[in-house]
């Protein structure tokens, strides 16, 4: 049977000829000097959840450019409502509360920001980053948090460390777009295919592209730059994907002609991001496992969360 709208949370999932299509993102500011955004320490707050691959790139972000002193940081319950909102459950191990406005769901923190939003259809998703002067929303789309938290590093908030050298800006923006429809929404597409040729076109642009990366990581440790390349905001993009991937999307999203620990360069590649310092502490096994299994009812109706795997996924 077809799954109703509801419950494949489609208020924010789209689909066509039976093919999962992400909307685009509602909130697109920046934080720049002289601007209504203006660079300053404890003026921005990040709302993320642990579980979701597009707030972890903005968490390790954080970290690894030392922004996290200048910041605040709230963390959803990985239960996923029906619809496909979030809430905050301070009784949840590794989840807080609404520290800033005090609401009890995300949807608040977003129609605080644009008037008639529970009337837009629309969904909020994480990120969120949240400017506390002028009590809205700045962004929420991901990538371009990455890229505006690199200029807040080298604005004196951080630690002064680039992920994006103008120098190499090019070629990690071309390996973020060639990781992006293929990997990162690839891994949505072929776990909420509707239609058997959906979802085998989603499955082979995936392990087509993991196969390419597999190649291009040999005798190399990030994917941008010269010689072993240096870590770039192209790693970070594409490490929270490949973390999660034998846990959850080989079996959840029916992801599996391989596995990452199948490919020795990609699985290499994750146990040295995760050696980062600070990194392995952005990642919370238990918020990510339970999170699919249990918030997508539309192809997982009894929520049931599988024991394994015993080997191969980075669970520690
Ligand atoms: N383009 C956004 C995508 C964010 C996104 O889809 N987040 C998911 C969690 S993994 C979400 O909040 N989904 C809510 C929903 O789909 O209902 C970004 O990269 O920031």
């Amino acid at each position: 049977m077809e799954p109703t709208d509801e419950q494949a949370g489609a208020w924010t999932k789209a689909f066509e000829s039976g093919k999962f299509v992400r909307k685009s993102s509602e909130f697109r500011d920046q934080i720049a000097h002289d601007d209504a955004f203006d660079v300053e320490s404890q003026r921005y707050h990040l709302y993320i959840s642990h579980a979701c691959p597009w707030a972890h790139r903005t968490l390790i972000t954080s970290v690894l450019l030392g922004l996290e002193e200048h910041m605040t940081f709230d963390v959803v319950d990985w239960r996923m409502n029906p619809n496909g909102s979030w809430s905050f459950n301070p009784e949840e191990e590794g989840a807080t509360a609404d520290t800033v406005n005090g609401e009890t769901s995300l949807e608040g923190i977003y129609s605080r920001a644009f008037d008639g939003w529970g009337e837009s259809g629309r969904i909020g998703t994480v990120p969120v980053l949240w400017d506390r002067k002028h009590s809205t929303i700045v962004n929420n789309e991901s990538r371009e948090i990455v890229r505006m938290f690199d200029t807040l590093a080298q604005s004196g908030l951080g630690n002064g460390r680039t992920l994006c050298p103008d120098e190499l800006k090019t070629d990690i923006d071309k390996m973020i777009d060639a990781n992006y429809e293929s990997v990162n929404n690839g891994v949505y597409k072929s776990g909420f295919a509707r239609t058997q040729t959906a979802y085998d076109e989603a499955v082979t642009a995936l392990f087509n592209r993991l196969d390419e990366l597999e190649v291009h990581l040999e005798g190399r440790e990030w994917l941008v730059g010269d010689g072993k390349g240096q870590l770039t905001e192209a790693d970070i993009c594409l490490f929270p994907t490949l973390a999660r991937f034998d846990l959850v999307y080989v079996v959840h999203f029916k992801c599996n002609l391989r596995r990452i620990i199948d490919y020795p360069n990609l699985q290499a590649f994750v146990e040295r991001m995760l050696n980062q310092p600070g990194i392995r502490e952005t990642c919370h096994w238990h918020h990510i496992k339970a999170h699919y299994f249990w918030s997508h009812e539309s192809i997982n109706p009894f929520r049931i969360i599988p024991l394994g795997p015993l080997e191969g996924a980075h669970t520690k």
